[in-house]
Parts: C-alpha cells; structure tokens; sequence
C-alpha cells in the first residue's frame, strides 16, 4: 500500500452518502465505455485512430506484461511522454494492476526526474527516445543501475526495451491482478511547488474520479464532445478539469496536439471538428493574435463551441475578445492539483465569466478567505485561500515538515492564493507562495535559488517574478557576487543551472546584480523591494 494522509472517518462517510465518492477505480472509465461503446473513436494522434476498445485492449497487454514482471499493488512508475496516444495506454496499464505512476512533464530534465526516482523509488520508468534524456542509454543504464527493473522507451529498437513492443503482446492479465482499492492512492499529481525539492501529491481513485465526473456536467462533455488536448498531457487541467478523463468518463473523443500553437491547432481543429479545447492565458493571447492577423483562418475553428482557460491569471480585456474573435463561449477554471477546481458556469451571464475565476465544483468544497490573522474576511476583501473537500488532498507525499505548514489544524489546505468573493464566485488577485507563474508554467523560487546558490561564484540568490506582457510572469534571479568575482553573463548562468539539469522553462528570464539583498525587518530578504524595483524598470 501506498502510504497517504487519509481523510477522517466522519468527512469520508459524508462524501460518500451524499454520493461523491463511489467506490469504484478509475479504470471503470474505461471499463463503462468499452461495454457501452466499443467501437466509439476514443482518440486521435496524428494518423493513429483509436477506438474505446483498442485503448482498452492495449492497456490490458501492458498490464500483463508488467504484472507478469511481478508488478502490482505498492509498486510506482515514473512516466514521461509527450503528448501521445500512449500516455493514456499507459496510464489505465499501470492503474489496471494497482501500480501508481508520477507523471512527469516532458519538459522535466535530469533533476526532477531523478527527485521522482529518489521519492517514489518507482519499478518502472516509461520514457521516449525523442527526450534529450533517453536519446543515448546513459540516463536509462543509470537508472537500472539505481534498481529500476525496467525502463521501456517509446521510439526504442531493442524489443526488450520497446513501449511499443510491450504493448503488442497479447497475455492474459493474471486473475489477481486489479486496481488498488478506490480509497487508495490512484496516481501522483506534480505540485506547482514552492519549496526547494518538487512535491508529490497522492490521489486516490475516489477523490479524482469524483472531480472528473463533475466536472463533466459542469462543462458540458457529452458523447459528441471533441476535445483538443494540446497542453501538456499529465497537468492536472488537460487531464481532469474536465480534461482527457472527463472526455473518455462521457464516451467522446480525444485529439491530441504536440502544443498549443495556433498554427499546429487550427489544422487539428478543422480536420477533426474540434468542439473543446483548455488553454493557458498565453496560448489564447496566440490564438487571437493569429485571428486576428489571418482572419480567414477563423473558418478553420468553427466548430470550437467551448474554451476553458486557466493556470494563470486571465486578464479581463482579453477574456471578453474571446467569443466574438474566436466564435466560441468562455470558462474560466481556476483549479489546482492538490484538488480544489472552480468554474464560471454554462449558465452564467457575461460579466461573471469575464470578471471571475467561477465557483468551486462541489457543495461539500470548503472554501475560507482570511486575514494575516486566519480570520475570514468580508466578502471583497482579499485574503488567504484555504479550503478541503472531497477532492482535495490531505498531505504531499512523505512530506511531514512541509505538510506542517501546508495544513491548519483543521485539515484545511493553504494554496498561498489571494482571492476575494465576489457575488458568489472567486477572482484571484495574487499569491503569498513563493512562486513565478510563467504562464501557467509554475516555478518554485527556492528550487531554482538553490541552484543558483551552487554556482561557486554566487553567494546570495533571489528569484522573484517580473511582470510581462505576454506570459503575465517572467523571472527575475537577483544574485550577489563573491568578492572578486569577474562578470558573469546571463547565458553563462543559465548554462550552470542547465548543466545542474533543470528544466529549462524554470531558467530565470532576467539577471539583476546587487551588493546585497535587501533584508525586511526580521532579516528576511524583502522580494517585495526586489519586485517594486522591477515594476519601476518597465514602467
Ligand atoms: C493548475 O494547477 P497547478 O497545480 O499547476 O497550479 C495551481 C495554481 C493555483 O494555486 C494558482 O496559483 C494558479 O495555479 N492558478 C490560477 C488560475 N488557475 C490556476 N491563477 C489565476 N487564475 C487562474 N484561473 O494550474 C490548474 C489545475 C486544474 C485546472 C486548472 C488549472
């Protein structure tokens, strides 16, 4: 069993008599389909079409080949692929036998990988040949040496070592095989993060399957959906808010984008009559800038009838362009994944979807703002968001310092958002967290300072964010020098913390030098200043 912070006994059995939780894994997504709709098209990948049951048979061989090797309840794996079909495959193979994955982005390098590997100490890794990575046997030989039993790669000759292969073989998954009990730890979500190693966060069946499926009546997804996945496939948003899940949980399809390019997307979206698609703020700043550059291209998206944004804050201007230059009705989501998701509704005038972040998904969502003091605030007063419920979690993964300060006495989750009420639903107004949003791209600053720090001629590093006009978030690395020390250029340093392994959309976009940070009056470094010193600059 896969250890996690469970919920107390009283707020389960509420989450169950009020029929949230339903005791049933979140293969029986798949499952559903393959009794109800066989033959239905699942999902699209380029010129691969898959149907309910081709997804569900090529999940079933994985799975028994990797219970075959012994695997099942207890054991991980720590995945990444980009955006392809496989990443479903694999992800209902290794929940089929009770195996719970990390599912790494495909912009993670060497050291998140391996802080995965070192957390989890998973039994497999699932990879492709086409990340930096895996292009030579170095990082796969490491691996194995570490005591990873298998390392299979999407891409790969060596049929022992091949994803494709092993999906091929035909056994019979063994009777005992199953999924771990709904009430246990289905898979990991990545945290945003903003501590100096990334978090992992555990959800059971019960709690995901449940956000998916309402998510499913709150944003429509029926049969006839055709649902754009171009972000990446493992974020919590193009997953499950309402996401790929969400879309196989209602019997529609699914079509892949290797990104959220307009030029890449539009195509998609008139060769497959796409009708959904969740963006970031920045992607849909893209897609109306090529409207609006092209406008014939317009009839190449006509069939989009819904866009859900969030990740990132939305500004106001630009969500009201969105029905009229892209033809296609607004929903904002402002969600997370450590749980709690919130939606402007169907239903909701204008004003609400244009000005607001929505309301969460589920009446038993406890949702509290509060002051510096933890006490709530009036309605339009910003403050602290704190909130638990039957989808959010209870704890990050063996982390019990962090989870210490995470967690009121209440069980109550502390995002590090600042929002306020307004008329009901939510608007996001800023962050106490330590963190860049770079467009929805999340950084945690003391992960990168650390790096930085390691660098033998910085002494003092701080991360902070800079406001940009394209991505709402930049960073900015202010670093103190050793004495002595000569110039160092932005490349350069980049260069260390990418030979360090970082993903390289966590490099800070700016450098300042200072004789010192400036300190607040306990003697921590003020990033306040540091932030107000940026703002003066650009403006
Ligand atoms: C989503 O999940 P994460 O875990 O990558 O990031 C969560 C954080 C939130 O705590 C908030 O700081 C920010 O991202 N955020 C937003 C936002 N949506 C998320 N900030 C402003 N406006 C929004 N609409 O980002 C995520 C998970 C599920 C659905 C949608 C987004």
């Amino acid at each position: 069993m896969i250890e996690f912070s469970p919920w107390p006994q009283d707020l389960a059995q509420r989450y169950r008599e009020a029929g949230y939780w339903i005791d049933q894994p979140l293969t029986h997504i798949l499952d559903a389909q393959l009794a109800a709709n066989p033959r239905a098209e699942a999902l699209v990948c380029g010129d691969r079409r898959f149907s309910y049951a081709e997804l569900d048979r090529l999940s079933r061989n994985l799975a028994a080949r990797l219970a075959g090797q012994g695997l099942g309840h207890g054991d991980t794996a720590v995945v990444q692929l980009p955006n392809v079909a496989e990443f479903y495959i694999v992800f209902f193979a290794l929940l089929r036998i009770g195996v719970a994955p990390v599912n790494a982005l495909f912009s993670h390098r060497r050291l998140e990988l391996s802080e995965y590997v070192r957390q989890i100490a998973p039994r497999v890794v699932i990879a492709s040949r086409q990340h930096e990575l895996f292009r030579d046997d170095a990082f796969a030989d490491a691996l194995r040496a570490g005591g990873v039993g298998h390392v299979l790669l999407l891409g790969e000759d060596a049929p022992e070592r091949s994803l494709t292969h092993w999906l091929a073989d035909g056994a019979a998954l063994p009777a005992e095989a199953g999924p771990t009990p709904a009430d246990q730890v289905a898979f990991f979500q990545l945290s945003g993060g903003s501590t100096g190693t990334p978090k992992l966060i555990p959800r059971t069946h019960n709690d995901y399957d449940y956000s998916i499926r309402a998510s499913v009546e709150i944003c429509g997804v029926t049969s006839a959906t055709r649902f754009l996945c171009a972000l990446p496939a493992g974020h919590n948003f193009p997953m499950s808010s309402p996401g790929v899940l969400g879309v196989f949980h209602a019997g529609g399809t699914v079509v892949m984008a290797p990104s959220p390019e307009p030029l890449t997307c539009f195509g998609i979206i008139e060769r497959e009559r796409v009708t959904m698609v969740p963006l970031v703020p920045p992607a849909v700043a893209l897609w109306l800038r090529a409207v609006e550059g092209e406008p014939a291209c317009r009839a190449q998206i006509v069939s989009l009838a819904l866009m859900l944004v969030g990740g990132a804050s939305f500004a106001e201007a630009t969500a009201r362009r969105v029905p009229d230059l892209l033809g296609c009705r607004l929903q904002q989501v402002f969600g997370m994944a450590e749980g709690l998701v919130n939606y402007t509704r169907l239903t909701d005038p204008d004003e609400v979807v244009f000005t607001t972040q929505g309301r969460p998904i589920s009446p038993a969502d406890e949702v509290r703002i509060l002051d510096e003091h933890g006490n709530p605030v009036p309605d339009g007063t910003p403050g602290a968001l704190a909130t638990r419920g039957p989808y959010t979690f209870r704890g990050y993964y063996r982390s019990p310092e962090h989870n210490a300060k995470a967690f009121d006495a209440e069980g109550f989750y502390h995002s590090g958002d600042v929002v306020l009420r307004q008329g009901g639903n939510l608007r996001v107004v800023g962050r106490i967290k330590d963190q860049i949003n770079r467009g929805g791209e999340k950084i945690a600053a003391e992960e990168i300072e650390n790096l930085l720090v390691r660098h033998p001629d910085i002494t003092h590093a701080a991360l902070v964010a800079a406001p940009d006009a394209h991505l709402g978030e930049k960073s900015c690395a202010f670093l103190v020098l050793r004495d002595g020390a000569g110039k160092h250029s932005p490349p350069a340093l980049r260069r260390h913390l990418l030979d360090l392994g970082v993903a390289e959309y966590k490099l800070p976009d700016r450098f300042r030098f200072l004789p010192e940070l400036p300190l607040t009056a306990v003697g921590k470094i003020d990033k306040r200043r540091l932030r107000d010193s940026l703002v003066a600059e650009t403006a």
